[in-house]
């Protein structure tokens, strides 16, 4: 169905930004339309996250029979996951055999990375630069450019002197790292870190954890998945991935739907131990209230600090270990194995950079504000410029010149974290404002591209040529994604990269939509039907 011209090879009808699991996604959808596609890649392979993520221990957080695409059904029934949690090679594995199984790759462009984007207004087209010198043209600009792609190292002052090895979590070289007989700096505590300080622990010849804000870290509970297990979640996945579309975060993890002021005190704990049981992030849905009630939060965090000091066997170590200050959850909730446990050995050493900051890196090491380290590697696990860092990256130009970074100097403005107001035929998989990082994410991946794909299907057919989120749409929708975070213990807690507050300079906006994927949806679907309104629809 293309509507473009055919005869510039460099015209598309949409290029899409990004091949992780929203791109990959987002090329089927549009071939099957028959559209002509082209999706610009930076990484030398497909697969996003799990692409760059090779650090030891990457895995997903999220049960992989959830955390998986739905669309396919074929797919769905055949793949077979080896564990609970899928480590990182085994999604890249998937994430490749998608590309295959659709023959999606003859449509990619590897190592091909996009550094701007303009909007031309006669043409109603997108112009997309890369740096391998090419001009892209296309009517659709799709950006599938994900939540936590930009890897942000601390500017910490004497990097460039360091003789040892220094490596990012999220940009880990191809082919692997030995920590065998080393002396290993790790900084960062968050789900990068605790993932793979108990596993580095194992090879190092001496392990400093460089700690600036304890995380919570609940045990995944990870095993491996039978094929009785994935038989039962097979046959009931017509009814699984339906209650995961409408649930608060897009799995199928139960919510305890009682309040903790409504259950008696035997009720909780055996809740809480239940959750801790389950392992991984069900205890974030351990009370109905947990993210907005200060009392029933602070309950799950004692209860968790009870279960750090049955663990780690020094207290003053457990107490450190111990999140304090901070509304439990509101940092990302980390999930891992072996996490605490990895402090009871004799070659780790716990630091606290929070009382004693880093100071410098040296040539041989790392000194904070009271003493020297010496290390072979540092390892930093400092997590992203998260949910705009990707596309702030990108000199995206929307109409009469404006760019992105002036329109959203204040912080990230959307309909729905899919539109910007002065971006015509711009849009956003999994953006800012839409539930993304607080969701399963490869469900939200789906929502954002069925949407999208549907909207892009009825302009054809309508033979709209121009689609652009109003100001006073992106205005309600800006305030009300406020207005929900508002009414949770987030507003509470700044100091997280979900307002930005990690990236120096950063403005400090709430970013994801917590109201929740079903709600999501629900609105988003209802906005289709009322004839996409929030969007102006402009015929060619
Ligand atoms: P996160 O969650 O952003 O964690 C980064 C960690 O690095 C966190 O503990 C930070 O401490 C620490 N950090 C960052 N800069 C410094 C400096 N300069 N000194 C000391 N410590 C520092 O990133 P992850 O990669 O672990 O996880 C990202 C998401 O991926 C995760 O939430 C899941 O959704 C998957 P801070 O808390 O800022 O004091």
């Amino acid at each position: 169905m293309s509507d473009r011209t055919a005869d510039d090879p460099e015209t598309y009808d949409a290029v899409v930004v990004g091949a992780g699991f929203s791109g990959l996604y987002m090329l089927h959808r549009l071939l099957r339309s028959g559209y002509r596609v082209r999706v610009l890649e930076a990484g030398s392979g497909v697969g996003g996250t799990w692409h760059h993520n090779r650090y030891p221990g990457a895995r997903c957080d999220i049960e992989s029979m959830d955390y998986s695409y739905s669309f396919d059904e074929e797919l769905q029934q055949e793949w077979q996951w080896s564990e609970r949690y899928a480590a990182q090679p085994e999604l890249l594995r998937y994430l490749n055999h998608v590309a295959d199984r659709h023959d999606l790759r003859p449509h990619i462009d590897l190592d091909t990375r996009v550094v701007s984007a303009g909007f031309d207004d006669a043409a109603d087209g997108w112009t997309v630069r890369t740096d391998t010198g090419r001009a892209l043209r296309a009517r659709w600009c799709l950006m599938a450019t994900g939540c936590l792609s930009v890897a942000q190292v601390p500017a910490i002052a004497g990097l460039d002197r360091f003789t040892g090895q220094w490596l990012h979590t999220g940009a880990w070289p191809k082919e692997g790292v030995s920590f065998e007989g080393k002396r290993v700096g790790v900084i960062g505590t968050g789900s990068s870190g605790t993932q793979l300080i108990p596993i580095v622990a194992e090879q190092a010849e001496h392990l400093h954890v460089f700690q600036r804000t304890a995380n919570f870290t609940m045990p995944a509970q990870n095993r491996p998945m039978t094929e009785a297990e994935s038989a039962v979640w097979k046959s009931e996945y017509p009814q699984r991935r339906a209650h995961a579309r409408t649930s608060g975060f897009g799995h199928n993890q139960p919510q305890n739907d009682r309040r903790h002021a409504d259950m008696t005190p035997a009720e909780r704990l055996a809740e809480l131990e239940s959750r801790w049981a389950a392992g991984g992030l069900h205890m974030m849905r351990a009370f109905a209230d947990v993210m907005t009630d200060a009392e029933a939060n602070e309950a799950t965090a004692e209860f968790l600090r009870g279960k750090i000091r049955e663990v780690v066997h020094d207290p003053e170590v457990a107490e450190l270990l111990s999140p304090r200050g901070l509304p439990f959850g509101t940092k990302r909730l980390c999930s891992g194995t072996g996490y605490y446990e990895t402090f009871n050995r004799p070659d780790v050493t716990l630091v606290d950079v929070r009382s004693a900051p880093v100071q410098e890196i040296t040539a041989t090491g790392l000194r904070t504000t009271t003493a020297e380290y010496e290390l072979d590697v540092i390892v930093f696990a400092t997590g992203f410029d998260a949910m705009t860092g990707s596309l702030s990256r990108i000199d995206v130009r929307g109409e009469g010149g404006k760019t992105l970074a002036e329109a959203w100097a204040a912080g990230p403005r959307t309909y729905l974290g899919l539109g910007v107001s002065g971006f015509p035929n711009l849009f956003l998989l999994t953006g800012p404002g839409s539930p993304s990082v607080f969701s399963n994410m490869v469900n939200s991946a789906e929502q954002h591209v069925e949407w999208v794909a549907d909207l892009l299907d009825h302009a054809h057919h309508e033979r709209i040529g121009r689609i652009e989120a109003t100001a006073d749409a992106e205005a309600a929708w800006t305030t009300h994604l406020a207005d929900v975070a508002g009414r949770t213990l987030y507003s509470r807690a700044r100091n997280s990269w979900f307002h930005g507050a990690n990236v120096p300079g950063k403005p400090q906006v709430f970013m994801p939509y917590l109201g929740g994927v079903g709600e999501y949806r629900r609105r988003a679907d209802e906005i289709a039907r009322q004839d996409y309104a929030g969007f102006q629809l402009t015929s060619r």
